[in-house]
């Protein structure tokens, strides 16, 4: 299938295909519909075995059962179909249950979380009785990507001696956006100040993460298809300098921050293959790959596809901070000797997901989301402090933190799984009794959270419910007042304010500008419809402007550059 045509099929799927009608159907699968997204992995890549003692199938039902695997199955239950968010699908396991018992499955789904697929016509009957007998064979695997292939996908388009010494544009880049238009594989850098789009980039498709270096100068941006961009903001006009493609299938992408290491090095990690990949921070010229494949943290099993998730960069340490989603590791990877790194491993708890830092910089909380619990990792003693128990399905982003009138400085999330959202005591120094406890609950509007945000200089707290069944909570965004949380929360209606006709108009990613006294929000409609982002006066609660513009296709995440380059949050 072709790069476009993929990508056309994950809007489909992702705004208006199964996964949300099933979330719509059943709130307790928000979580299949925002994980369910069709994997990057080209099915035709994925080599075919034959197995004995499997349904017979043929070599042209093979290819179709393994498009449909990718598309549709791989996001929960993983490439190699070891399990994830879905159970495992081995054929041990999928032989012993029998046809007829996995048709029922994927006809009906489970309150577990498995979708209907048959009961809401997202596949026939022919197609469910031959995914039954496919998942009865051996899953077939994609190629690995190495050094090799990484070399020959490797550019460097502006060598580091032909870039500009200082700054040769005008913008205000501390408050610039990098705004991921995600069906579109672009990126908008979106001027905070004007409002106005200063320029679209092409990047991976179906483009996911920004990040930028520690000196504020390279925006790093990473695709589902694992493919890196980085982005000169100090040329006349910000420009790619080079690009890589670290494997099939990716989400994250940091770059080194610790004092004397500034820009030195990238990391990203991939999903397929999984593992990790050190780059020059320059150049993008791979370094070191290192495999993530291992032993889960509970059951000391061997897991032949742990996921890369959030990798985030340590200040107290030349070190990079690797979530390893389905074995529960938390990874700290020193780069201070590139050659011979040391990796300290922590044991977490399954499936890691995302996270950022507390306000002190020191400690990484993280979401173990299908364990509802939040790990900390103290960067400085490397160590964990805590596990700490949350609600259902922790999903923060990044997290907020701020000082609660009575607990002290916390950090927040949302979550997935149910409507609360969890308050954790982070200051181990002045408030001894609350740190790494669970001090209290606020009850937001409802599951399907994705993002929750504060900045030091406001005094709200924003979140979305993009994943909620109802588009009344899908379209809009809840606010508290930090210094009166028991008031609750007031509701602001982002989708209603972009003034938008069709559309899903999931509301997604609450980002503040530098100042800290605006909130951005996307209004995200699918790929052939209008979206926007709505910006909001901090202040009033009041709609500021509306961004519209016709390159603004599928908008997601924003990232602003002084905030993500600071970790302001
Ligand atoms: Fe994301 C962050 C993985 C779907 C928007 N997402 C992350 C991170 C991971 C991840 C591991 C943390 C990166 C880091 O900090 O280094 N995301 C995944 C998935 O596996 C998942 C569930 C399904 C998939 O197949 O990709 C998924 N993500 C989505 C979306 O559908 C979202 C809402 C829209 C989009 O653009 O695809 C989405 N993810 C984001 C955003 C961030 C993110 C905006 C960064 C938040 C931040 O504030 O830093």
């Amino acid at each position: 299938m072709s790069k476009h045509h993929l990508a056309g099929f994950i809007a489909a799927f992702s705004l208006l295909g199964l996964g949300v009608t099933q979330a719509a159907a059943n709130p307790e699968n928000a979580e299949a519909a925002y994980k369910g997204q069709a994997s990057a992995v080209d099915p035709a890549s994925a080599q075919v075995v034959h197995s004995p003692g499997a349904p017979d199938l043929t070599s042209a039902e093979f290819e179709v059962a393994k498009e449909i695997y990718f598309q549709r199955c791989a996001g929960c239950h993983g490439v190699l179909r070891k399990g994830a968010t879905g159970k495992p699908l081995t054929p041990d396991i999928t032989k012993e249950r029998g046809q007829a018992y996995l048709e029922a499955l994927i006809t009906y789904g489970s309150p577990a979380g498995m979708p209907n697929w048959g009961t809401s016509n997202a596949l026939t009957k022919d197609q469910i009785t031959l995914m039954a007998k496919y998942i009865q064979h051996t899953p077939p695997t994609p190629p690995e990507w190495g050094m090799a292939e990484m070399k020959n996908s490797w550019k460097v388009l502006v060598k580091p001696q032909d870039r500009p010494k200082k700054q040769m544009n005008d913008l205000n880049l501390p408050n610039l956006f990098s705004v991921t238009l995600r069906d579109d594989g672009k990126i908008a850098l979106i001027d905070g100040d004007s409002k106005k789009i200063v320029k679209t980039i092409e990047t991976g498709y179906a483009v996911h993460i920004s990040r930028m270096s520690a000196s504020g100068r390279y925006l790093l941006v990473i695709g589902r298809d694992a493919r890196i961009d980085m982005i000169d903001l100090w040329s006349k006009e910000p420009a790619k300098v080079a690009e890589i493609k670290v494997g099939i299938e990716a989400r994250s992408v940091e770059t080194s921050k610790f004092k004397g290491y500034e820009d030195k090095y990238a990391i990203a990690g991939s999903y397929w293959p999984p593992q990790f990949t050190i780059m020059d921070g320059e150049t993008l010229e791979p370094k070191q790959i290192v495999s993530t494949r291992g032993m889960t943290v509970d059951k000391q099993e061997y897991h032949p596809e742990p996921r890369v998730a959030a990798i985030i960069a340590s200040h107290e340490h030349p070190e990079f901070i690797v979530n390893v989603k389905e074995t529960g590791k938390i990874m700290l990877v020193n780069y201070k000797d590139i050659d011979n790194l040391t990796i300290t491993s922590i044991n977490a708890a399954p499936f890691l997901h995302d996270g950022g830092w507390d306000s002190s910089h020191r400690y990484f909380m993280t979401a173990a989301n299908n364990s509802n619990k939040v790990a900390v990792v103290d960067s400085r003693e490397r160590k964990l402090s805590a596990l700490v128990e949350v609600g259902k399905i922790p999903h923060p982003g990044r997290g907020a933190n701020f000082v609660h009138p009575k607990y002290g400085p916390v950090w927040a999330t949302s979550h997935l799984g149910d409507e609360s959202i969890s308050l954790i005591g982070t200051d181990p120094k002045n408030h001894p009794q609350y740190a790494w406890k669970h001090v209290d609950t606020l009850k937001g509007q409802g599951g399907g959270s994705l993002f929750i945000k504060t900045h030091p200089k406001s005094r709200h707290l924003y979140l979305d419910t993009t994943f909620h069944p109802d588009a009344k909570v899908s379209q809009s965004a809840a606010v508290f007042d930090i210094g009166n949380l028991d008031a609750g929360y007031q509701v602001l209606p982002i989708a209603e304010w972009a003034g938008l006709k069709e559309g899903a108009k999931r509301v997604v990613q609450p980002e503040y500008n530098e100042a800290g006294d605006e909130v951005w929000f996307s209004v995200w409609s699918g790929q052939e419809e209008e979206s926007a982002i709505v910006v909001v006066d901090d202040k009033t609660l009041k709609l500021k402007t509306v961004i519209k513009d016709k390159r603004l296709i599928t908008p997601t995440g924003k990232f602003n550059v002084h905030n993500t380059q600071y970790d302001v949050y």
